[in-house]
């Protein structure tokens, strides 16, 4: 693996939607630098530089106040490019770790002191190369209270991870929805496995992100909207939104991140619900104390 992947779109548009004030991205990355931090010997894509300089800039472009770095696979556990951002943001970036499950009760407290407030369990064969689920709880037993889990999986193990999740002491955060087929509807299989799971503990979030990733008919992503709008109107106190800057694996597609934005007014049709998914609920779990 020798070449370094460029996935995020080199200039994207300006959104017609306007954010509303103190809007989070929750759902971004960092890659590196590579001179400074270098990627894991065992990431599975090796990615060009994006730094905190050029997410920022995005978020000032697309009108984001704030971000939640969660961790990507490329730089393992090894979380220094994810706590130097956070640390260049002026208090405007706090995120998500992956650690080592025998990783010290002092370090842990070290990465809340460098703004994490929870950890990613990433369950993808493509890239990660295990993910012992006995280990995953033991560590998650001994997370702070107020921290939480952010679980990637997809739809099709969703069945095995029921009871995981179930066992898991903090709150979980499942990305991406746990990557249902969208093109099912609302009311597929896949989206009625997804809802089951939500209802079976009060404090699951999910992030209703990437229809980039989920919907392959692309813009205007007609089916993840269809697919995603109930949701969003029934779990309206649990779900995030993020632009998945910058994009790991999505070389192919570049998407478009004002275009992505455009989509929010399309799943969160009121602004009572725009003000929960992009303020309210990412609040409540990154900056608890406040602005
Ligand atoms: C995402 C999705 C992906 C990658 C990672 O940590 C990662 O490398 O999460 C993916 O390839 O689907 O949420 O960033």
């Amino acid at each position: 693996m020798s070449e370094r992947i460029i996935s995020w779109h080199p200039d994207p548009s300006k959104p017609k939607y306007s954010l509303p004030p103190g809007a989070v991205d929750a759902h971004c990355h960092v890659f590196g630098p590579q001179a400074l931090f270098p990627f894991s010997p065992k990431a599975k894509y090796l990615p060009g530089d994006a730094g905190p300089d050029k997410l920022f800039a995005l978020r000032d472009h697309l009108g984001f106040s704030r971000n939640v770095i969660v961790q990507a696979s490329c730089h393992g556990t090894d979380n220094s490019a994810t706590l130097d951002a956070i640390a260049k943001s002026n208090g405007m970036a706090r995120g998500v770790a992956v650690v080592d499950p025998d990783i010290t009760d002092a370090e842990l407290e070290a990465l809340h002191q460098g703004g994490i407030r929870g950890i990613r369990f990433n369950f993808l064969k493509r890239l990660v190369d295990n993910a012992p689920k006995d280990k995953f709880l033991a560590v998650a037993g001994r997370l702070r209270k107020d921290w939480h889990v952010v679980i990637y999986f997809e739809a099709d193990i969703l069945e095995e991870m029921k009871n995981f999740i179930a066992n898991i002491p903090v709150p979980v955060v499942i990305d991406h929805m746990g990557r249902p087929d969208v093109s099912q509807g609302p009311d597929g299989p896949d989206m009625t496995a997804f809802r089951a799971l939500l209802d079976s503990r009060e404090d699951i979030w999910t992030k209703v992100t990437c229809p980039d990733r989920l919907d392959p008919a692309g813009p205007p992503y007609a089916d993840f909207v269809a697919s995603v709008r109930p949701l969003v109107e029934d779990y309206s106190n649990r779900v995030l939104w993020g632009t998945d800057w910058p994009h790991p694996n999505m070389q192919d597609l570049l998407p478009d991140d004002g275009g992505l934005v455009d989509v929010i007014p399309q799943i969160a049709i009121t602004e009572e619900l725009q003000q929960k998914l992009l303020v309210g609920n990412p609040m409540c779990l990154y900056w608890p104390e406040g602005n």
